[in-house]
């Protein structure tokens, strides 16, 4: 029997927190329990997500280039790249040039342009990683901004309300540079704010996609990375894109609930471990929309 590749694998560049459920701390969890096996690429190591008043940060630029070489020498291959929160604007032409060298035709890219929430860009960050962020969205095969991530990346001043034809405008243009799929997350919804939307283009077969889910009034840091290692994840595994986020939006809505009702530091983001067994499990509910 040829065993061969019987268990996809995903090469996952993101940082490794000690503190806060983030980044390697939740795609890890995640994807392993979806059946995937995951390579990291640390892209630094922090004691806490960077949201902590206080935190250590060791850049691992130079070490990401080793590893990459040595991963060369070993012939390893990879049938997925998924990027999220990179430490320095170099490092993004590493992992340009780490996809040109080992990605094969029907690989995917992943890319999660990490840069902001709320309007803001993340300490740390700065308009050298925008610029760079850009440049990398175009290698990518799916983008998963939020919408702060959003408007960054389209040149565009931050504003909350925002309609679902100028979504689709945006979607598009961004796809337009390079990825087939572009999905939006966090869109509050006009006039409710007990409702969130995730918006999604698909330029195979030219279709718009929303999900509209409650809105619990609380931030959790670390719930764009349990979102895009589920839509990762899903797709790895042959589901729809329509599917994908149907199972992406639930989970971080049960992740939410399943914490929202303790007493709580939401510095630590969501309390995974006690919904990560709900990945195995079918979804009830269909909520996702057509966009005409
Ligand atoms: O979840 C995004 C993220 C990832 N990694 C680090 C972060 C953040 C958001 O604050 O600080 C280090």
């Amino acid at each position: 029997m040829h065993i061969h590749n019987s268990v996809k694998r995903v090469v996952a560049i993101h940082d490794l927190s000690g503190a806060g459920h983030v980044s390697l701390m939740t795609v890890i969890p995640i994807l392993s329990s979806m059946g995937i096996q995951v390579c990291p690429l640390p892209t630094a190591i922090l004691s806490a997500h960077t949201q902590y008043p206080a935190y250590s940060f060791l850049d691992l630029t130079d070490e990401m280039q080793h590893i990459i070489d040595k991963w060369a020498e070993i012939n390893y291959r990879f049938d997925t790249f998924y990027t999220g929160y990179l430490g320095s604007p170099r490092q993004v032409r590493i992992v340009e040039d780490f996809i040109a060298r080992f990605k094969r035709e029907n690989d995917l890219v992943v890319v999660d342009p990490v840069l902001g929430d709320n309007g803001k860009l993340y300490k740390g960050m700065d308009e050298t990683m925008v610029e760079e962020m850009k440049h990398l969205v175009r290698h990518a095969n799916i983008i998963t901004p939020n919408l702060t991530e959003t408007f960054l990346l389209s040149a565009q001043p931050y504003r909350e309300h925002i309609t679902d034809g100028e979504l689709k405008t945006i979607t598009k243009t961004l796809s337009d540079e390079g990825p087939e799929i572009v999905i939006v997350t966090g869109v509050p919804v006009p006039d409710n704010a007990h409702l969130t939307s995730v918006y999604a283009y698909n330029r195979n077969g030219n279709r718009y996609w929303k999900v509209t889910c409650p809105y619990l009034p609380a931030h959790y840091p670390g719930t764009g990375d349990a979102f895009t290692s589920v839509i990762t994840g899903s797709l790895m595994q042959g589901d729809s894109l329509p599917i994908a986020l149907d199972r992406a939006t639930q989970f971080i809505l049960q992740g939410i609930r399943a914490t929202f009702g303790y007493e709580y530091n939401n510095m630590e983001g969501i309390l995974l471990e006690k919904v990560l067994h709900n990945l195995d499990m079918p979804i009830y509910v269909s909520s996702y929309e057509l966009l005409e």
